[in-house]
């Protein structure tokens, strides 16, 4: 099996490796990855930090030919990228290729924005003083990323911080490493200066802990568990640094009777159960209204039924399986509990085999479920939605403003009026019409509010308040 060592200061390094394991196929493992030591982790920070000043400095057409050529090469390369993403994370081969493709696009925006840095000039209340904005990159940012986007968010990590002059220590998810190494590695041989770009795969309670405890980091973005998240806000606290945390969901989809049943169980088919249900964004939370509510739960759980669970490279299947032995467990115990809170299983739930030995469940659809159940008020992480019936749109709001999250809220209507009161009154950072709950633009802000987020938002030309920090100068150019 092919050995991938972490890179630290401009050097492949490291002599401790683990299985990256296949979760659609547990005999045919992906490779073995370095396991960072905390001393490695501490020596990545320290060349980070001695990179920073000449490549905050590099000029902005040296910086946007290497994410260029980044870009370039990830591009081109999605199909095979795609198929070891869908290989270690589980998604299928068209969601892995497409998410490949999404970096590639990240590193050409992001490319563009090096050459679009700007500030502002305006003229002081102070006569014959002008005063001029700008921005500067942070210094030594820390990236801490999960497993369920082995390589978008990466990219929508590595993309801004780089363009905007921060040096980077990547943490990649234990689980998928292939896809940081692969996209550090063509990082690297863009043409990154030594230190400005370091991986250091391995534990969290190892490598992210040495990361979370050093004053050498001055920022943090972190996609995980909110659990996680906030013993990353706590431990920079206090250190006084910054950070930008991506965390649950819970997210609703309101179904109004006004809606077209087609495009509602497409939403909520493809935005519960596609990429096995594994998204921050996942619709969890089907609020039905009473007009619509049996047609819908029947279309879907028609759907449901229709549905190919299987190897993530099988090109019929629809639905991937689960990550790992844990996950799996978390997902059963939870409908265990939907069972024992009184929510109707109708569908799924039960786990499959296939040809391989892998992690393979069957969607689960509950009815008859309150938003006060547990199924209904905490984060699964699987492919496990449940529906809530309700009398009208002013209940749906409620219920679907009613919960911890504020990711990603959606509602399916053919009403303006409610379609344009919901994307107001939306407890959420960003809401869908007509649209499934995940799924985003690479160009646009993403994030939420509440347990959801914390932070500045993530991606688009937003990304700035946080990859960089402003200056404000005053010049009195008519003083000797
Ligand atoms: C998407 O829905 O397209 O971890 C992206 C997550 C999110 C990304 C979702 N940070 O699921």
């Amino acid at each position: 099996m092919q050995k991938h060592q972490n890179l630290i200061n401009g050097e492949w390094v490291g002599d401790t490796f683990a299985e990256n394991s296949n979760p659609s196929d547990l005999t045919s493992p992906v490779g073995l990855y370095a396991r960072a030591t905390a001393a490695e982790a501490e020596t990545a920070i320290a060349a980070a930090r001695a990179a920073f000043p000449a490549w905050a400095a590099m000029p902005p057409l040296q910086r946007h030919a290497i994410l260029r050529k980044a870009a370039d090469e990830i591009t081109a390369r999605r199909e095979e990228l795609g198929r070891l993403l869908s290989s270690e994370e589980g998604k299928t081969l068209a969601e892995g290729i497409g998410e490949a493709a999404r970096a590639g696009q990240i590193f050409d925006y992001f490319a563009g924005e090096v050459l679009r840095a700007g500030g502002e000039l305006l003229p002081s209340v102070r006569p014959g003083i002008g005063v001029e904005i700008t921005r500067e990159p942070v210094g030594v940012v820390g990236l801490i990323t999960p497993w369920n986007f082995p390589i978008a968010i990466p990219a929508w990590k590595l993309a801004p911080a780089l363009a905007w002059g921060n040096c980077v220590v990547l943490k990649p998810a234990d689980l998928v490493p292939g896809c940081a190494w692969a996209l550090v590695d063509i990082l690297h041989r863009a043409g990154l200066p030594a230190g400005v770009l370091n991986l250091v795969m391995g534990r969290g309670s190892v490598v992210g802990q040495t990361m979370l405890d050093s004053p050498g980091i001055d920022a943090i973005s972190f996609t995980g568990s909110t659990a996680t998240g906030a013993r990353v806000a706590e431990a920079s606290a206090r250190l006084r640094r910054r950070v930008q945390l991506e965390m649950g969901g819970k997210n609703p989809l309101v179904v109004l009777d006004d809606a077209d049943l087609a495009v509602a169980v497409d939403c909520a088919v493809q935005g519960a159960f596609f990429s096995t249900g594994q998204r921050c964004t996942a619709s969890s939370r089907l609020i039905v209204t009473e007009g619509i509510h049996d047609a819908f739960v029947a279309a879907v759980v028609e759907r449901m039924g229709q549905l190919t669970v299987g190897h993530a490279l099988d090109s019929a299947t629809q639905i991937g399986p689960v990550v790992d032995e844990s996950q799996m467990e978390q997902d059963q115990r939870y409908i265990a509990i939907g069972r024992d809170e009184g929510a109707k299983l109708a569908f799924g739930g039960e786990r499959v085999s296939r040809g391989t030995e892998g992690y393979f469940l069957q969607p689960a659809l509950f009815t008859d479920a309150t938003n006060a159940m547990r199924i209904s008020r905490e984060e699964i992480f699987g492919p496990v939605a449940c529906v809530i019936r309700v009398k009208d749109y002013a209940e749906a709001l409620a219920v679907a403003n009613d919960t911890e999250f504020g990711l990603s809220s959606g509602i399916v209507t053919s009403s303006l009026a409610h379609a344009t009161h919901f994307k107001r009154a939306a407890q959420a950072g960003m809401v869908m019409v007509n649209l499934p709950t995940a799924g985003v633009d690479f160009h646009v802000p993403f994030g939420g509010r509440k347990a959801s987020s914390l932070g500045p938002r993530e991606q688009g030309h937003h990304a700035v308040e946080f990859f960089t920090t402003v200056k404000t100068a005053y010049t009195f150019p008519g003083r000797p």
